[in-house]
């Protein structure tokens, strides 16, 4: 077995007891795949729109594409940067890369030039897989300028009208005769939120990657009868495996795609296909309890509805049951591995006030002060974690790392929590310098570098402010040169450059100098609290 470089396998000793465990059971996902096809060839693996695809189907194409993107001149541990929004072909063109050994980059939709210019650069990807057009955007625009950015970037695929690239219709070749990578391999790159000057990548393998959704699946108590809509963006790390869409394929169950998560789109979708369950991020959850005071009777078929990605307060949390009637999951997870849930024998109280467990008994959870020692249960503290399937550093990061790691392994979450003695977690705040935008991640270093490109920038520094939908909001400080300069025209300057529309600050307050702390740097908190009281006078 061959690892990829700059990917930080775990210690010998560990790695042998997760594989004793039966952990790291020495599957690859496209061998799942392909045993699933095996047992049941015809059962519905995916709807998509009027498409079905059964698992027989899913598993030709893979075979079929993973031939097409080697024709292209795609090997093992190429990495494929994978931009697409929910549609089945994701799950065509990821398996056949993973049955090939090459590593799918995951995009979101809402991503830019900016974006994926970087991850096309920073992990030398060889194509770019994206959709012709959806919600109005025109994809092959996007792609155009990144080739223009990134000239080594080979291939484009286009799942739809191509236009001058490759159609990834196109690429169904007769199946090859193919090595594949081993299950301890690196499989692909999930996203982090960050909280540096670029997004950092996560390598995650077979191995480690699946053992976290197979409990999960199990957690969850998914079997071949599960109908799980997914409704969020279908390559971030929680619907794709907590237990999500790679969960429903191992239980058998069923894959419903929605292209939207708007009431109007997915209800009636939840009443046709039978889901039974879904994912949502708070905002979305707080949507779907408003219209179902009228369209209950839709979701009849619902018994589980996760929520995770942010902070579900208790307030709304215990309405999910009486007004959606179905149950609630609270799910505490990050890219970068530990996931926590609550459990279906959980008390209301556990179930509404706190995020959840973690999945396994092997997960090691530290809460820890700004020291590093360790707290007594119920005190607030960092959340520092290693396990099974939690990384022991982001892809080609060494000097990162030092700091995002412990020296013996654990990742620093940069989440405050508190700890119950049953192991339950309340996620109560954050160290890292990040903006929670009701799920969608913001590092707030990314955006200030962005904002001091411009030319009548002196200083920058996003914070968060809290907002009634989404949790939270991003609010952009700026000193400025001297110029006079109105928020539309940073705005609009951050979308020329790229940025992608959720990371464009919600707010703009010109100041002539920034808060310090006492030894100099910019006082963040003292910046939130200053927004809050002006939102609050507002109010
Ligand atoms: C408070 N903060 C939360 C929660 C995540 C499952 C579910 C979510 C993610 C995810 C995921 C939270 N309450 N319930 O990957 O598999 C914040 C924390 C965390 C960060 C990770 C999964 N659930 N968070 O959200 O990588 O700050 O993963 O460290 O996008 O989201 O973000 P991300």
């Amino acid at each position: 077995m061959s690892q990829l470089t700059g990917f930080t396998p775990w210690p010998e000793q560990d790695a042998q007891r997760y594989r004793e465990l039966g952990y790291w059971a020495g599957e690859t996902l496209g061998a799942m795949l392909q045993r699933k096809a095996g047992e049941h060839p015809d059962r519905i693996a995916i709807v998509c729109g009027k498409r079905r695809w059964s698992y027989a189907e899913l598993d030709a194409k893979a075979d079929q594409l993973a031939a097409g993107f080697a024709r292209l001149g795609i090997g093992a541990q190429d990495r494929v940067v994978v931009q697409l929004p929910n549609v089945a072909e994701f799950f065509s063109v990821c398996f056949g890369l993973f049955r090939l050994g090459a590593l799918p980059v995951f995009a979101l939709p809402a991503h830019r030039r900016a974006e994926v210019s970087h991850f096309c650069r920073f992990a030398d990807a060889k194509a770019y897989v994206i959709a012709d057009l959806d919600g109005g955007f025109d994809y092959r625009t996007l792609a155009r300028e990144v080739q223009a950015e990134v000239p080594a970037l080979r291939h484009v695929v286009v799942a739809g009208e191509a236009a001058e690239f490759t159609a990834l219709a196109d690429l169904h070749d007769t199946p090859i005769e193919l090595a594949g990578p081993s299950a301890g391999e690196v499989a692909f790159l999930q996203l982090s939120g960050g909280s540096t000057g670029l997004p950092k990548l996560i390598p995650r393998t077979h191995d480690d990657y699946l053992y976290s959704v197979r409990a999960s699946a199990d957690i969850c108590g998914l079997d071949q009868d599960a109908v799980y809509l997914c409704a969020l963006p279908v390559a971030h790390n929680f619907p794709l495996s907590s237990p999500g869409t790679l969960g429903v394929l191992h239980a058998g169950g069923r894959i419903v795609l929605a292209r939207r998560p708007s009431p109007d789109e997915v209800f009636p979708l939840i009443g046709t296909e039978g889901v039974t369950i879904t994912a949502l991020v708070p905002p979305l959850a707080m949507v779907w309890l408003e219209s179902a005071r009228q369209r209950r009777p839709e979701l009849k078929t619902l018994k589980l509805l996760q929520v995770g990605g942010a902070k579900f307060g208790a307030e709304v949390a215990c309405r999910v049951l009486p007004e959606l009637g179905c149950r609630l999951q609270q799910v505490f997870g990050m890219a970068e591995g530990l996931v926590n849930y609550t459990r279906p024998e959980d008390s209301d109280e556990l179930l509404h006030h706190t995020q959840g467990r973690a999945i396994s008994p092997h997960d090691e959870v530290r809460v820890v002060d700004d020291e590093d020692r360790d707290l007594p249960d119920g005190e607030l503290g960092h959340l520092l974690t290693r396990g099974p399937y939690t990384i022991r550093g982001y892809y080609l990061a060494d000097e990162h790392n030092a700091r995002a790691f412990t020296a013996d392994g654990y990742y620093r979450t940069g989440d405050l929590v508190r700890r119950l003695p049953s192991g339950h977690l309340t996620v109560e705040g954050r160290a890292k310098d990040q903006i929670n935008r009701g799920g969608d991640k913001v590092a707030a270093e990314e955006v200030e570098n962005h904002l001091l490109a411009h030319p009548a920038v002196h200083d920058a520094a996003l914070v968060a402010m809290p907002d009634a939908y989404l949790g939270e909001r991003s609010c952009a400080f700026i000193v400025t040169r001297g110029a006079p300069l109105r928020p539309v025209e940073l705005m609009r300057f951050l979308r020329e450059r790229g940025v992608a529309q959720y990371k464009i600050p919600d707010r703009i307050e010109f100041v002539t100098e920034f808060p310090k702390t006492g030894v100099g740097k910019v006082n963040k908190r003292a910046l939130r609290e200053r927004i809050a009281e002006l939102i609050a006078a507002a109010d």
